[in-house]
């Protein structure tokens, strides 16, 4: 089959399944295709690797607090009774990832479901939708060198893996050859270098620049990882992808009482709604770990060019615009 012509860069907002003309809903099967393959995939690699798959989880009284964070734009946070109790849908999973790497599951993944209502401007960037999915994972012990790995290894085997399985899809959809397995180590790169370099706007800037996936470490985030109090530097990792973006974060965590309660401090998040990781970090029962979220859609995005990250969503969460499914 002739390869079609790559996707142009134009952000389309998803229409909903029951609005897609038979072209249209090929495309959404073509990419439906690659997604069940990537999550074969992905989960097929961390099962291997000895990791423990975790069910998801939908209400919490402790959820991240997703701030401080640059990069965070929450209009709402959704919050709701039972049983007499606040509970909160989950911004991402790890409050639950640290406490269940430090108890029963050293190694640990889940398919986990983020709901961040993002302001409605946002789903114009192509790059945002209010729910998505995180492929989750912590590893207890492990350094940032460990995750940094494992990830270049996945991203690798996937794409080789994609490339074989997915053929035609990719080829239809324009990205058979223009997708290659990155060589590794991939770059690493200094927020504060990029700052220098592109100003604050960087995160939107280095994706235009880069040919391959490549890491940004030390930027400042939420009070679980770990930052060097002496130094400031922070040592967390996310991993950009070209014209698109940002499609993993993480980090090596605090684990230590005094430090994770002054920093919650500094950052004005509420302790009453972390008290049981509060409670294993005085006890010393919160372990060291370094772990990372792969965001599931973006990185299907990415391999197949979609126009935009709700295009991959079978019921796409574009902020700003509800559907009935
Ligand atoms: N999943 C991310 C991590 O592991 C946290 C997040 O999504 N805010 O660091």
């Amino acid at each position: 089959m002739a390869e079609a012509t790559e996707a142009t860069d134009a952000v389309v907002i998803p229409k909903p399944l029951g609005d897609l003309s038979e072209a249209e809903l090929l495309r959404k099967r073509q990419i439906g295709k690659v997604s069940t393959e990537t999550l074969r995939y992905l989960t097929d690699a961390f099962v291997s690797e000895g990791f423990d798959w975790l069910l998801p989880v939908v209400f919490s009284k402790s959820t991240d607090p997703l701030w401080p964070d640059p990069g965070a734009s929450i209009e709402k946070r959704v919050e709701t009774e039972i049983y007499g109790e606040t509970v909160r849908t989950t911004l991402s999973m790890i409050i639950h990832k640290l406490v269940a790497c430090s108890t029963a599951y050293p190694r640990l993944f889940i398919l986990s479901p983020n709901v961040r209502i993002e302001k409605r401007e946002r789903g114009a960037t192509g790059w945002h939708a209010y729910e998505f999915t995180q492929l989750d994972f912590e590893i207890r012990d492990a350094g940032s060198n460990d995750v940094r790995r494992l990830v270049e290894d996945a991203v690798v085997g996937l794409i080789t893996h994609l490339k074989k399985r997915t053929k035609g899809e990719l080829v239809s959809l324009g990205r058979h050859s223009t997708i290659e397995a990155p060589a590794r180590p991939f770059r690493l790169y200094d927020r504060q270098s990029l700052s220098a370099e592109y100003g604050e706007g960087w995160e939107a800037s280095l994706p235009r620049d880069i040919r391959g996936p490549v890491w940004v470490t030390n930027i400042p985030r939420e009070f679980y990882d770990f930052e060097d109090l002496s130094s400031g530097a922070w040592d967390n990792y996310d991993l950009f992808v070209p014209k698109y973006g940002e499609i993993l974060s993480g980090a090596r965590r605090e684990w230590e009482f005094d430090k994770i309660s002054s920093k919650m401090e500094r950052d004005g998040v509420r302790k009453e709604n972390y008290t049981l990781l509060l409670k294993l970090a005085r006890e010393g029962r919160l372990k060291p770990s370094a772990g990372a979220g792969i965001g599931v859609e973006r990185l299907v995005s990415w391999i197949t060019g979609a126009k935009h990250v709700g295009e991959v969503q079978p019921f796409p969460k574009v902020p700003g615009t509800v559907y009935d499914l």
